[in-house]
């Protein structure tokens, strides 16, 4: 059994989830949280079984109640529709998501045609294009490239999700830049640290595995970019489970070696479920493959600063 380090959860999605658990334990159940805090179907159920909400939209929400933003990040007409039914709001906004954003408001002030790439429909890109409607352009992937249509080819700049396949990412940059050579780089890498690393990490581990097994939810993109990867760097199959008891042990057929890697959003102890049935599975011998160390720590929301860890 090999094991891909690093893995699991990247500084924003551990500040995501303290922030929930701060602010219910400073304002009490119930409080609110627009979209899942993180895209994982077990952090979302537990906190669900401690008193958050969860909801669509900010008009589900009673007037005055306390309503935390997804780690995803939500455009300036979430933040005023709340403003507007006087909630309390707690900022969960991974800060590598806002820093996009400012890339995005930047450059919408200086008259850009911004190429967002990124996942029609993710919360994310939602949010970023919503900082600047009018000259974001949404590219979702190299064979979108065609559709593209700008005002001025010297005045264009590409920025993106920050949970993308970086080789694909590098391949709709291409497209991008036949059509458009004047196309500046954003100043600097928007597909995050730990999406990169997780990615680095599997793609090492992946040419020795007859099966990779991601955890991770099916609505994380960097989760699902993981299960791609590892097929793209060797991996004979790959597959990606919530949970341990989603293994059908048919996959584990003629498998000698099997990897295990693990989405930004999915914490450790479904990694061990899944490690414990495979050690069931009579695969003891278990070594980690290292690319990367990850010291990373973001601050919470001032409001909540004082609160860490207490
Ligand atoms: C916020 C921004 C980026 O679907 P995606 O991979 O974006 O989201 P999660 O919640 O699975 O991963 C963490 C994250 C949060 N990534
Ligand atoms: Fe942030 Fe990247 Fe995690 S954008 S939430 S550090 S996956």
């Amino acid at each position: 059994m090999l094991l891909a380090e690093p893995r699991g959860y990247c500084a924003g999605v551990d500040r995501a989830v303290e922030t929930v658990e701060k602010s219910l334990e400073k304002h009490g159940a119930p409080i609110y949280v627009r979209k899942e805090i993180v895209h994982n179907r077990h952090v979302v159920r537990t906190l669900a079984d401690r008193g958050v909400v969860f909801v669509d939209e900010t008009d589900e929400v009673p007037e005055g109640a306390v309503l935390v933003f997804s780690a995803h990040g939500v455009s300036p007409a979430v933040h005023e529709a709340a403003a507007a039914r006087n909630l309390h709001t707690i900022d969960a906004t991974c800060p590598l998501v806002t820093k996009v954003h400012q890339e995005a408001k930047r450059f919408a002030r200086d008259d850009y045609d911004i190429l967002l790439i990124g996942h029609e429909g993710h919360e994310e890109v939602e949010g970023t294009a919503g900082e600047a409607p009018d000259h974001v352009q949404l590219v979702d992937g190299p064979d979108a490239v065609d559709n593209v249509e700008v005002r001025d080819p010297a005045k264009v700049i590409w920025l993106s999700q920050t949970t993308l396949s970086v080789d694909e990412t590098m391949a709709t940059v291409q497209r991008l830049r036949e059509r458009f050579p004047l196309m500046q780089d954003p100043p600097s890498d928007d597909i995050c640290y730990a999406t990169q690393n997780r990615q680095v990490a599997v793609k090492a581990m992946a040419p020795e595995c007859d099966l990779v097994i991601v955890v991770g939810s099916r609505n994380s993109s960097n989760s699902v970019r993981l299960v791609e990867v590892a097929l793209g760097a060797g991996a004979r199959a790959a597959h990606l489970v919530d949970y341990a008891a989603e293994v059908d042990p048919a996959w584990l057929e003629g498998v000698r070696t099997v990897g295990i890697t693990s989405g930004a959003s999915v914490p450790e102890i479904l990694v061990r479920g899944v490690i414990e049935l495979l050690e069931g599975h009579g695969f003891d011998d278990v070594q980690s493959v290292t690319t990367a160390n990850e010291t990373l720590v973001f601050a919470l929301p001032r409001e909540l600063r004082d609160a860490r860890r207490a």
